[in-house]
């Protein structure tokens, strides 16, 4: 039976690499060890060169045999269901580290990335710096109480959450030290390290076969 397959673009420019979310599955992998292959589609036309496996043209995406399936923080939980690396099984540890995984994608990056894209764009509007100010400062104060947000262990919600924080203008927010030594502390893992240095390479190879 086909193993996992982790897609991703073929070739990205400076900006987003070390950032597009096909690490959030690499690092998984490693965490966990589970065997992979990274395979790729065209950078050019990507808004609608692979409609049929990512419905908004985007990556990553995954196979897993017959399963095959789009959205970085459902990709991770289906990773999280083959090793106890990810997601313990008790039921109370396994219902905390489902909470965070969500609160990550759904309290945390809903309002950083629409943030961090009109930082980049403009000025970002000042009700949703607000707001994400807040979301930030709530993230904080849990961080300062605790090592790891979920199960009192590392969790494929702390890759999550770490990889949301991660973003150099997201660190950039305000004087936050418990999530500063909380993103310091879970991409200093092996796992984060290899799965980065593996994407940069990726790209970095790709380079060349464009300049031709
Ligand atoms: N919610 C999606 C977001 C995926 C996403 O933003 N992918 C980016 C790379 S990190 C992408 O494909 N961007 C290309 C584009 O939107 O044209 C997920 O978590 O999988």
């Amino acid at each position: 039976m086909a193993g996992l397959t982790i897609w991703t673009l073929d070739w990205v420019p400076e900006g987003p690499r070390g950032f597009v979310r096909d690490l959030r599955l690499r690092w998984a992998c490693e965490e966990a060890g589970l065997p992979y292959e990274i395979r790729t589609v065209p950078f050019d036309d990507r808004a609608t060169n692979h409609l049929d496996r990512q419905p908004f043209g985007q990556v990553p995406y995954l196979d897993d045999g017959e399963v095959r399936m789009f959205e970085s923080g459902a990709c991770l939980l289906h990773l999280a269901r083959k090793s106890e690396a990810l997601m313990p099984r008790d039921p109370a540890g396994e219902a905390e580290t489902l909470e965070w995984t969500v609160a990550a994608l759904n309290s945390l990056e809903m309002t950083t990335v629409p943030w961090w894209f009109m930082t980049i764009s403009g000025t970002p509007d000042e009700a949703l710096t607000a707001w994400t100010a807040s979301r930030l400062g709530h993230v904080e104060t849990v961080l300062a109480q605790r090592e790891w947000l979920a199960a009192g262990r590392f969790t494929v919600a702390d890759l999550l959450m770490a990889d949301v924080l991660r973003i150099p203008q997201v660190r950039a927010f305000g004087e936050r030290p418990a999530s500063e030594a909380y993103v310091a502390r879970v991409t200093g893992r092996p796992a984060f390290r290899k799965a980065e240095a593996d994407q940069l390479a990726l790209f970095a190879g790709a380079d060349a076969a464009r300049a031709c």
